[in-house]
């Protein structure tokens, strides 16, 4: 009698600890899955638009320095694998560091100088990889700061070679053979892990790059109607499903918000800017830029 009392009782335990790694295993599916953006760093040339597309003054610098961040709400990467690259020849990747010395720690208390994770450059698809793999990872890592971004993964530089064209460029996460974005996520804390590839729904960087400043479809120096009129012309003539007329510096250089659209948005914008800086002192006067993005 005792012993079949306590085969009862441990099926109960069976029954309540399988009822437990049910709901966890609910939680593990109902994480949200980390992802990773983009920053470009503004230099003299290089806008942060208001969209977070980068815009580059060709003229003035064909360096982009940016960084790769992770985002991860749930706190449960466990290890990190990211790939990313830049499809166009013309944008070459380079110079890849942690982010210690540029921002002064990593994501992850586990990774304290920019030698503790891996980095690598693939140079046979213009592409960079950070692997951040704690050897002990039976639990997520945990946060140097409050989020897993306050503090890029990595940074790099993205180059535009002498003869790169004016246009649009991007810098991708991907996930192609060999080269894939992963991340191991270890929700539960029972010893059980789940990988995921965030490649998807990732952020590109979007970069915009010509030969003259931001607004100034004409190239004359001044940012004033003409150029208002030039981007409400291409946007009619868009609209109609005709080609705007435009030519690729000035493409790049029309769409002032950085929305990937040139429309009656940026004419307006670029209108109001022009009013601003009529009625403002020279020394006084802001960037286009600046001044969409409410800064004063
Ligand atoms: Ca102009
Ligand atoms: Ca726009």
């Amino acid at each position: 009698m005792k012993k079949f009392i306590s085969i009862i009782s441990s099926m109960a335990i069976t029954a309540t600890l399988s009822a437990a790694f049910c709901t966890n295993a609910a939680d593990a599916n109902s994480f949200k899955e980390p992802t990773f953006y983009f920053k470009g760093v503004e230099t003299d040339g290089v806008e942060e638009l208001l969209s977070g597309l980068i815009y580059v003054n060709q003229k003035k610098s064909s360096t982009i320095p940016a960084a790769i961040y992770i985002k991860d709400e749930d706190k449960v990467a466990g290890q990190v694998f990211v790939k990313w690259a830049s499809k166009n020849k013309s944008l070459e990747l380079k110079n890849i560091t942690g982010p210690v010395a540029k921002y002064g720690a990593t994501p992850y208390k586990e990774f304290t100088s920019d030698d503790s994770m891996n980095l690598a450059t693939y140079t046979e698809i213009n592409g960079m990889g950070a692997n951040y793999s704690s050897i002990s990872s039976a639990k997520p890592m945990a946060y140097t700061a409050e989020k897993s971004d306050a503090y890029p993964m990595a940074c790099f530089d993205a180059v535009l070679t002498k003869d790169a064209a004016c246009g649009s460029y991007s810098i991708d996460v991907i996930n192609d053979n060999t080269y894939f974005t992963s991340v191991v996520c270890r929700p539960t804390g029972d010893g059980k892990f789940k990988e995921v590839f965030p490649a998807e729904n990732s952020e590109a960087l979007p970069l915009n790059v010509s030969d003259r400043k931001l607004g100034d479809l004409n190239d004359d120096s001044r940012i004033d109607s003409n150029d208002a009129s030039n981007v409400l012309k291409a946007y009619a003539k868009n609209s109609s499903n005709q080609d705007s007329g435009l030519t690729a510096a000035q493409t790049a250089c029309a769409d002032v918000n950085g929305d990937g659209k040139i429309d009656s948005v940026d004419a307006s914008k670029i209108l109001a800017y022009y009013a601003y800086a009529s009625t403002t002192k020279d020394d006084d006067i802001i960037s286009l830029n600046n001044f969409i993005k409410g800064k004063k």
